[in-house]
């Protein structure tokens, strides 16, 4: 069994009054470790540790000297991958080619590409009339805004957290970073790699436990954090927004979805069924920007529901280090237990059940692990709760529709905004389409495809604000204007 600490000012601590939690494996239910339950003062350490290194070294350094410490931490992942993919596998339970192919070279590019954009981008600045005629030169300066407390969920661990962490060190802040108590491993890893590149003490902390009442509330509450940049459930973001009131801190907000997936008769029919199924069952469904609701032109709708059906029936659940594997459990046995009740409840609101439903059969070593079946329904009503509410698990209803007035009204029916992915090989309608569609992120025969320059938010319920390229120099920078008369 492992031992995780907190990682603070650049050292592995136990907790105060040594509290520790357990950390359960997905696949079985066994205890795989035992986690430092940060406490206040904990907390309260890593977030002066923080501001500390402000003020020290870090605070020094030039751009350059940032970036390529950056690079370093890259490298190093990069050099110690199948520690980071070891480490992911056993908090998720996801299968090895999730690891290798998306999630684990993600952390790596998450600390590059932002170090490249901090290295290139160029500030504005505005020459000014004045009555002299001499004028005056007005030139943009963007400065770190301080202590980031990053909180982050267990769907993708470490390309989530890093997705903040890299921006945020690249923009000259520091960070305390609070990761899911489900998914604690690779956070701590990571405090290995930036000691080992000589990242200054005091710039990457890691505090472990829960929300409320735990270490997550404490640092949300901790008045020397300057801005909070959250990715969970809504309601935890209302909770946290609630924190961040007290003393003014910004927010940057990555929630919840029910995105549609809308798939028109002229589409590339195989790559739909692929793209669709890759956006409903990857992860076991657990990706904030995956489909639960599915839109099929009428004339496809059979065919449609048939062909993802066979997929979802083909799916191989195993152990992540069973190379035969491609599919794992869900993160709990009480996420399970959630997403089950929405199984039931298709059936209780009519659905028609295409395929799943249930639990399926597991070899006994593996039994007691949180596994689920892909569930697709179809049949349901529009308002039917199943429809409207995300429930994060390898599930999705389909159902038909006729016009292209009438799916738009469809996928923007929702409190949600995050992502839609449309099948089509008519662009201009997908352009149509997309500038109608309520969404952060609009994919056209595709989803998931990922350029960290772009700008990724949600709307409505799903975000505030925007990440990405230059947008993540703007959430995690104060501009400051310098004004010289000439
Ligand atoms: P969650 O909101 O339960 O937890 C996320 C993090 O917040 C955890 O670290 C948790 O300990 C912490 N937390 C909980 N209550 C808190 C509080 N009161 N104060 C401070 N911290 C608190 O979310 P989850 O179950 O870990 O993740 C799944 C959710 O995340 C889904 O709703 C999914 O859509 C969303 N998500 C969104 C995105 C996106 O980019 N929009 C990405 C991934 C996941
Ligand atoms: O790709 C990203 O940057 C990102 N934030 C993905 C979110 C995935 C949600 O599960």
């Amino acid at each position: 069994m492992r031992l995780i600490n907190n990682f603070i000012n650049g050292q592995f601590e136990v907790a105060e009054h040594d509290k520790r939690f357990e950390k359960r494996s997905p696949v079985n239910n066994e205890i795989i470790a035992s986690i430092a339950e940060a406490g206040r003062s904990d907390v309260d350490r890593a977030v002066m540790s923080a501001r500390n290194a402000l003020q020290g070294e870090w605070g020094r350094i030039s751009p350059e000297q940032r970036v390529d410490l950056l690079y370093g931490v890259a490298d190093e992942i990069t050099r110690r991958f199948d520690e980071f993919v070891e480490a992911e596998m056993a908090d998720t339970g996801q299968p090895h080619h999730v690891m290798t192919h998306a999630f684990i070279p993600r952390g790596a590019a998450n600390f590059k590409v932002f170090a490249d954009v901090v290295k290139n981008v160029a500030s504005e600045s505005f020459r000014t009339s004045t009555p002299d005629g001499r004028g005056a030169l007005n030139y943009a300066m963007r400065v770190p805004k301080g202590v980031i407390g990053v909180i982050s969920p267990w769907n993708a661990p470490f390309l989530l957290m890093t997705w903040k962490v890299g921006p945020a060190l690249a923009c000259g802040n520091t960070v305390v970073v609070k990761p899911s108590e489900e998914t604690p491993l690779t956070a701590a890893l990571l405090g290995e790699v930036m000691n080992s590149v000589g990242i200054p003490q005091g710039v990457y902390n890691v505090v472990n436990g829960f929300g409320p009442n735990s270490a997550g509330e404490f640092l949300t509450q901790h008045p020397q954090v300057d801005a909070i940049t959250f990715t969970g459930e809504t309601r935890t973001g209302t909770a946290i927004m609630k924190a961040a009131a007290e003393g003014t801190r910004d927010v940057s907000f990555e929630m919840g979805g029910k995105n549609a997936g809308i798939v028109f008769a002229d589409c590339d029919f195989d790559a739909a069924v692929d793209g669709i199924f890759r956006s409903a069952f990857l992860n076991s469904g657990q990706v904030c920007l995956g489909t639960e609701r599915v839109y099929v032109e009428r004339p496809l709708f059979e065919r449609f529901v048939n062909a993802l059906k066979t997929r979802a029936e083909s799916v191989r659940f195993g152990h992540p280090l069973d190379k035969a594997s491609n599919y794992g459990p869900l993160i709990s046995s009480e996420h399970r237990e959630k997403v089950l009740s929405y199984y039931r409840k298709a059936v209780e609101e009519g659905a028609t059940v295409v395929t799943g439903g249930g639990i399926p059969e597991m070899p006994a070593e593996l039994a007691a692990g949180n596994w689920i079946e892909p569930t697709i329904w179809t049949g349901l009503a529009d308002d039917a709760a199943v429809v409207t509410e995300e429930i994060f698990g390898p599930c999705c209803h389909i159902r038909p529709f006729d016009t292209e007035e009438e799916v738009v009204a469809l996928a923007n029916n929702t409190d949600y905004g995050l992502s839609t992915t449309i099948w089509t090989q008519d662009l201009t309608r997908a352009h149509r389409m997309a500038e109608r569609v309520d969404v952060g992120i609009t994919w056209i025969n595709s989803w998931f495809l990922r350029d960290l320059r772009t700008a990724f938010g949600g709307s409505k319920q799903s975000g505030i604000g925007r990440e990405g390229g230059v947008h993540s120099l703007e959430f995690y920078t104060e501009t400051r204007n310098v004004c010289i008369k000439l």
